[in-house]
């Protein structure tokens, strides 16, 4: 298993759109390894391919306090929503940055699992949250794109001023 490094935003690599998943063969468990040993060292209760510089449909979750309920999404595809929450999200690609935003409170999810089986997923609350958050990084897609550009505007230069500082 291997740490991978996280793209931090503003980074453009973040915006690319991931492409579904073919086989599950061995590159892509080892990914899907390496990916979940990433998130757990974080720490972060999930991890797109997106943020690992890999364009490709797939998500490691754990929102359990025991840190030991992985869950691998891949070609995820959501097929209900309902309701509306705004919790405070945060990013391991945008760190220190905290800001509510607005999703649906439940969803259901249909995605291949680890090892290539379809399943059906029922979310709500902070999980729902985390899944679309995650889905979104497979689109291109980082929190702070739904935030003013004013607010955003603000958010890159303080990143930028870190990101310089710790170079
Ligand atoms: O670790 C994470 N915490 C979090 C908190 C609230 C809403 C979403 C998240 S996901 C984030 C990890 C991450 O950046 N995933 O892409
Ligand atoms: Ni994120």
């Amino acid at each position: 298993m291997a740490r991978l490094p996280i793209l931090l935003y503003p980074d453009t690599r973040l915006y690319k759109k991931a492409s579904p998943v073919g086989n599950i063969d061995a590159a892509i468990r080892t990914l899907v390894a390496d990916m979940t040993e990433t998130m757990y060292a974080a720490p972060g209760i999930g991890l797109a391919a997106t943020q690992v510089d890999v364009h490709k449909q797939i998500i490691v979750i754990d929102v359990s306090e025991t840190r030991d309920q992985p869950i691998v999404l891949i070609n995820p595809e959501i097929s209900g929503r309902e309701g509306i929450q705004n919790i405070d999200e945060g990013c391991l690609s945008v760190p220190d940055i905290y800001e509510p935003i607005e999703r649906a409170q439940r969803i259901t999810v249909r995605a291949l699992d680890g090892q290539g089986k379809a399943f059906s997923l029922d979310a709500e609350g902070l999980l729902a949250v985390c899944v679309q958050h995650e889905m979104d990084h497979l689109e291109g897609k980082v929190f702070v794109d739904y935030l003013s550009r004013l607010k955003r505007t603000r958010i890159i230069a303080k990143l930028l001023k870190q990101q310089k500082k710790r170079a």
